[in-house]
């Protein structure tokens, strides 16, 4: 095993892998910027070194000065964590290079998962079913009718280096199809320097399921149960549980059996995660592998009991996997909640800043990976995640009431979060009832705004009622959109910033002293 490991992140993924190693016996190096001096992670590593100005690009994105640090430190391998240089296929090349052994997958398995006609090209040749559309990128528009016309409207034209939503147009018509394609290109390029499109068949009212894997170099490949991910904003995760509510032990076995086809294909080494978008008609269709440990991997590990970090590094020296396929129990379920600093009020604007208290919850099935403390200023510098709360349940129904009773405990002061955001979720219908499809975060805020919730200090007391009316309501409305098929002829207002402010609350039943003085 190695004796020391260099972490090239930050925050709670840079503190949950510190962890992994103190209870391995492995020695931890942090690298921080100027932003993060005093950063949780630095505090808690064995050894921690400046490695440059506060931009990502001037520090945590520098390859020669993280290659440099493990080097001087004396470190033999280095976890990458989730972002910043994680899926980058020159660092894991620079690694090799300068002997240092990546935390992750080869260079070459990551370039493959990095191009979305090259990983489609994969899938089809492996047996793995796909989003419906073409494999290769697309050369002029004609070409780009000619395809759209034989896989029918409407169909995404999608960056193929892109990935996570970007550089992605939706495009009902062939009278849409020259400008979708004209700026989807562009986009393309000027976001990931490849003007490389291909077009997919539009799959409507999507779920958003992940299969995690584990494969280790001698190519053992078994896969750990799905992860739900449908409660999105603007293409960033919000909550994720674990189990699905839509999928059932056969869907897990035939998802899994793909997954890990998927992987082998790609003679993928590490923990990995492929996307599946998933109809209404619960096919599932592969979208992309994520070649990194995901931020919502800690449901999975709630749920199956397996250290996926701790599993991570015994890969990557070379160790044989245990576990086998049969080894995999699924247990209960857990749910994920990402705790962020930003304004629930303005259209969820990144809030950093001091944190001026904070009490975290804890008790029976809670787990709060945090990067943060009291005293400690978020920088603006980079993503303002506070902590991921997770919390274990013995059914899907427990993991709600511990949810709402820990996000209850949750208390942040001197800056603005999306607790209350959180209380909204495990109150809502459809959320209660398993229908999960990526617009819910969409109808939740319009029915919000629809009802003109007042802004404001609000006890407890005063929600509920509105609570209720938000219920029925939102009862209403799906019956209403299910018969309307669709949203998009809706008669709800445009989403709009939301106006709860469950926060409120606190300041009824706490001491003048524990408000918030921002
Ligand atoms: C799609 C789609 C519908 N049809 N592709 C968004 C994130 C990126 N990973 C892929 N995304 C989508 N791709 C086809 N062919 C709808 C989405 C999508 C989505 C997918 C998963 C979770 C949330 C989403 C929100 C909006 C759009």
């Amino acid at each position: 095993m190695f004796p020391k490991l260099l972490i090239a992140n930050r925050g709670e993924i840079a503190v949950r892998v510190i962890r992994a190693c103190r209870e391995m016996g492995i020695r931890t190096v942090a690298v921080y910027s100027e932003a993060d001096r005093a950063a949780l992670h630095v505090l808690k590593a064995d050894e921690a070194y400046p490695i440059g100005p506060s931009p990502a690009r001037d520090s945590y994105l520098r390859i020669d000065k993280i290659i440099d640090t493990a080097r001087k430190s004396g470190a033999q391998a280095i976890h990458p964590g989730y972002g910043f240089l994680s899926e980058n296929p020159s660092f894991a090349a620079a690694c090799e290079d300068a002997g240092i052994t990546l935390i992750g997958p080869s260079a070459a398995s990551m370039e493959l998962m990095g191009s979305k006609t090259r990983s489609r090209q994969t899938m089809q040749s492996a047996g793995v079913p796909f989003v419906p559309g073409a494999t290769q990128g697309i050369g002029s528009l004609e070409e780009a009718m000619k395809i759209a016309d034989s896989f029918g409207y409407p169909v995404m034209v999608k960056a193929a280096a892109g990935g996570g939503g970007k550089g992605m147009r939706m495009v009902a018509s062939a009278g849409e199809m020259s400008s979708a394609f004209r700026d989807a290109k562009s986009e393309a390029l000027n976001a990931f320097g490849n003007a490389e499109v291909y077009i997919e068949k539009y799959i409507e009212h999507p779920r958003h399921v992940e299969i995690q894997v584990l494969g280790d170099t001698q190519g053992n490949t078994i896969y750990l149960g799905e992860r739900e991910c449908s409660i999105q904003r603007r293409h960033q995760k919000v909550m994720e549980e674990c189990p699905s509510p839509i999928v059932d032990e056969e869907m897990r076995r035939q998802m899994g059996e793909a997954a890990v086809k998927a992987a082998r294909a790609a003679n993928y080494h590490n923990a990995g995660t492929i996307e599946f978008l998933v109809d209404r008609n619960r096919n599932f269709y592969f979208l992309e592998m994520n070649t990194r440990l995901q931020v919502e991997h800690p449901i999975t590990e709630l749920v199956t009991g397996i250290d996926l970090v701790k599993q991570q590094i015994r890969i990557a020296a070379g160790e044989r996997l245990t576990l086998q396929q049969e080894d995999i129990v699924m247990r209960g379920a857990a749910l994920e909640c990402r705790i962020y600093a930003e304004d629930p009020g303005n259209n969820f604007f990144p809030c950093p800043g001091l944190i001026r208290r904070l009490e975290v919850p804890s008790g029976p099935g809670v787990r709060d990976d945090s990067g943060v403390y009291e005293g400690w200023t978020v920088p603006v510098d980079y993503d303002p995640l506070i902590s991921k709360l997770a919390v274990w349940g013995a059914n899907r129904e427990e993991a709600i009431h511990r949810m709402k009773r820990a996000i209850g405990e949750y208390y942040v002061g001197g800056i603005k979060t999306n607790l209350s955001l959180f209380q909204t979720i495990l109150r809502f219908p459809d959320f209660l009832e398993g229908r999960l499809d990526t617009g819910l975060i969409d109808r939740l805020l319009a029915l919000e705004d629809a009802l003109k919730i007042p802004s404001g200090e609000t006890g407890v007391e005063a929600l509920d009622p509105y609570l209720w009316s938000a219920a029925a309501m939102a009862a209403v409305l799906h019956e209403a959109s299910q018969q309307s098929n669709g949203r998009k002829n809706s008669s709800l207002p445009a989403p709009a910033p939301s106006a709860w402010k469950l926060d409120g609350r606190r300041s009824l039943a706490r001491p003048a002293s524990f408000r918030d003085k921002s």
